[in-house]
């Protein structure tokens, strides 16, 4: 892949970020990740598949609730927006391509702003699309996934597809259409939905069940289209159990998997989980990946971290080398991604100013993901934890275990079982041993 620099270059002085190896100490190369490493069986850089999510890194500008931006983007300066939109582009291609990384994620309106009119937002995407498509040619860089916002523009206050208002919804369907035709035309290997406004503020002027009525029907309507015009991938949704709104209907891994299960939309969707949003729903990210995984639906992965101190989502950059390690040992075991990839819905702080902040925020939330990765399987090729924990339900591997395992059992069986073998032994969980063992190979 090589750097693609547009009209300017907005990321001067910064060359392309290479693998140094772990004695390196410049701070602006690779650690850990080597795209080419072979690691059980595969590349780096097809297990993890890294995504910059333009979003927070070419949009989000530092401000929050108590102040405005800080972080002023030349690519942000020109009047009119579908300019001001190919320069954005310009700098995210540049970015990307800086960093190596094979995919990118957006909005709808993070490629360009949106007005009122569709018919001109339309416009607007196309145009866009165009560029952007020109724009992954030259650079070979690939699109993880496309998604519409339905949360920003003030008509979703009540709600996007579970809004009361059928107005708004046929709005929401309008930008998840549009968003859709610039997925597919850009090869966008899957679409998300994260429903940010999908739930309610109080159940007082709510009718929950009509709302995820009208949720399911809208997923449905985009598979059909999707479908109909030739888009192959995954749909995701991404849970969050709250913010912006009280309660998010798809709350965490397991809510949503019911709900698919129950619109028979299991087929088409999977999910996509964020590290940040599990510690929000009171999970801990190793949590979300292993219902994921179980149901077959571990899809993609939105990398970020939130604040142990406090309870919202902070989306920074993933750091905690332990919490990876044991997210990858879920990973690995599960096969990997089912579709998607890694992507950094994370970004800098207020007070990170400096061009250089935004890579070395993205090198250390790369390294920490790629060094869990030789971690994870370091410890699963050594076996001791998969025998560990095999060896726990070794009762259930013979005799009656498996009998009732294969549903071979009645009670009257379990009570005889239990009257002839007396109390068990007590067995140790050893979780203290196995926390021990992960640490020894950090
Ligand atoms: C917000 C979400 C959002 C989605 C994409 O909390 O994480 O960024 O990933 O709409
Ligand atoms: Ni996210
Ligand atoms: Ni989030």
């Amino acid at each position: 892949m090589s750097i693609l620099i547009g009209e300017q270059e907005y990321f001067k002085g910064i060359g392309k970020i290479a693998y140094e190896g772990p004695s390196s100490d410049n701070p602006l190369a690779y650690r850990w990740y080597d795209e080419n490493r072979v690691i059980a069986g595969k590349t780096m850089k097809e297990h993890l598949r890294f995504a910059v999510a333009y979003w927070h890194s070419f949009c989000g500008n530092g401000s929050d609730p108590f102040g405005g931006p800080t972080q002023f983007f030349p690519w942000d300066k020109k009047a009119e927006a579908v300019d001001r939109a190919k320069d954005k582009a310009d700098a995210a291609f540049e970015f990307i391509t800086k960093l190596g990384l094979p995919y990118y994620c957006f909005h709808d309106v993070d490629v360009v702003d949106y007005g009122s009119d569709v018919k001109e937002n339309e416009n607007r995407l196309q145009t866009l699309t165009a560029y952007l498509s020109e724009k992954q040619k030259a650079s070979g860089t690939k699109l993880l996934w496309g998604t519409a916002n339905l949360f920003s523009h003030h008509r979703y206050m009540n709600g996007a597809a579970t809004n009361p208002d059928f107005n708004v919804v046929a709005h929401a369907g309008a930008q998840i259409k549009m968003a859709l035709d610039a997925t597919i035309a850009l090869g966008g290997e899957n679409y998300v939905f994260w429903g940010g406004r999908e739930g309610y503020m109080s159940l007082l002027n709510t009718n929950m069940k009509r709302e995820q009525e009208h949720f399911a029907q809208m997923l449905k309507m985009a598979v059909a289209y999707g479908r109909a015009n030739g888009f192959k991938g995954k749909f995701f949704i991404e849970p969050k159990p709250c913010e912006p709104t009280k309660h998010q209907y798809d709350y965490d891994a397991a809510t949503v998997i019911g709900f698919l299960r129950q619109h028979d939309l299991l087929a088409d969707f999977s999910l996509n989980l964020e590290v940040n949003h599990a510690t929000l729903a009171g999970h801990t990210f190793e949590h979300e990946l292993q219902v994921a995984a179980d149901a077959g639906l571990l899809g993609s992965i939105d990398a970020n971290r939130g604040d142990y101190q406090n309870g919202w989502d902070t989306d920074q950059f993933p750091i905690d080398l332990t919490e990876w390690t044991k997210s990858m040992l879920i990973i690995l075991e599960a096969n990997g991604l089912q579709g998607g990839g890694i992507n950094f819905d994370a970004k800098i702080r207020r007070n990170s100013t400096d061009a250089e902040d935004l890579f070395h925020a993205h090198i250390g939330g790369i390294d920490t993901v790629a060094r869990a990765l030789v971690i994870a399987d370091s410890i699963r090729t050594n076996g001791e934890y998969d025998k560990i924990r095999k060896d726990r339900y070794a009762s259930f591997d013979a005799g009656q275990g498996a009998s009732f395992e294969k549903g071979g059992l009645s009670l009257e069986n379990l009570f005889d079982h239990a009257a002839a073998n007396g109390e068990p032994a007590m067995i140790s969980g050893r979780q203290e041993y196995l926390e021990n063992m992960i640490n020894r190979f950090l």
